[in-house]
């Protein structure tokens, strides 16, 4: 169960019947997406924000320095088709396919295969959609044909991992992904600076009208928008807010980065030792002002790792060298 609020991705049954054990493929030697990976220098930089406009309850605060060792991490979240290439390689089955079952938005589903589908109770925008994966987002009868350079979605935590082993790379840890979402401006409220559209311009996908009812797509965007649409952010980095929630490799707790050991929670930090859910940052094209506005830089969410939505992707990164 998500110790934050439950929003942003429904969460599955920890207890449900169906979790796989995953196989990890050996990495192969000069992985293609490894090479692909930008360097960024790390070194110290401001973690978190006391933005009242955020969620204090999430551990989006206190503002503290962190120091991170040189690393790299890609461009953009994984497409369609690069996490196709990796199923192709390995075989692997995704959890949502094993489940037989994903988190679809209602708003994206048929009439029928909507009525047919439950709804999450707290958030019942949120169907469990039997048949939905990543190669048919919407359930059976979709698929992503048209939609290769887009964010893998319906993955969980563990298909990420599986998709780090085969490409010898892993999750950014939280602070990785900060550092690097941040693009190098210090304490900025989004990658690009504290305005959300500078004049007038829409700069991630998020959602604009109102939320669940309405969807402008003012953005452009209705649902997940190609994984390098909008400019790069100051480190070249596409869409590390909006689009799609991403992984990262951290448990989540809400207090860890206060209350751990001081050391492991200034340098290189990896997030507790153990947990109930995983980390997920950036927000995604379902988030709306008024309702849940973690499409800033510093928001924090998580889900259960064997959970998939429509709205959760991933980026890979890597040590240096
Ligand atoms: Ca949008």
């Amino acid at each position: 169960m998500s110790t934050t609020k439950p929003c942003c991705t429904p969460g599955r049954d920890a207890a449900a019947p169906g979790a796989v054990a995953l196989t990890l493929a050996a990495p192969p030697r000069g992985s293609r997406v490894a090479r692909q990976l930008t360097g960024l220098p790390g070194g110290r930089f401001l973690m978190g924000t006391d933005d009242r406009t955020g969620y204090p309850a999430d551990g989006e605060g206190p503002v503290r320095a962190v120091e991170l060792s040189p690393f790299r991490i890609a461009t953009t979240t994984v497409t369609n088709a690069a996490f196709a290439t990796f199923v192709k390689a390995t075989g692997h089955r995704t959890e949502a396919e094993s489940f037989g079952f994903s988190y679809v938005f209602e708003g994206f589903l048929e009439p029928g295969l909507a009525a047919a589908s439950p709804a999450v109770a707290a958030v019942p925008w949120w169907r469990a959609v039997a048949g939905a994966s990543w190669r048919a987002p919407e359930g059976p009868g979709s698929s992503v044909t048209t939609r290769q350079n887009h964010p893998v979605v319906h993955v969980s935590w563990h298909d990420a991992q599986a998709y780090c082993a085969w490409s010898g790379t892993r999750l950014p840890t939280e602070a990785e992904w900060e550092y690097a979402a941040r693009g190098g401006l210090e304490q900025a409220r989004y990658p690009w600076g504290d305005e959300l559209t500078p004049g007038g311009r829409h700069l991630c996908n998020i959602w604009q009208g109102v939320f669940p009812t309405l969807n402008t797509a003012a953005d452009g965007h209705r649902g997940t928008a190609p994984v390098t649409a909008f400019r790069p952010n100051g480190f070249g980095l596409y869409n590390t807010v909006g689009n799609v929630w991403e992984w990262c490799a951290d448990w989540f707790s809400p207090d860890f980065h206060r209350t751990g050991p001081g050391r492991e929670r200034r340098h290189d930090p990896v997030g507790p030792p153990d947990g109930t859910a995983r980390v997920m940052r950036g927000g995604s094209h379902m988030c709306h002002e008024s309702y849940c506005n973690r499409y800033r830089v510093a928001a924090r969410s998580s889900n259960t790792p064997d959970s998939s939505a429509g709205n959760i992707g991933f980026r890979v990164a890597a040590d240096a060298g």
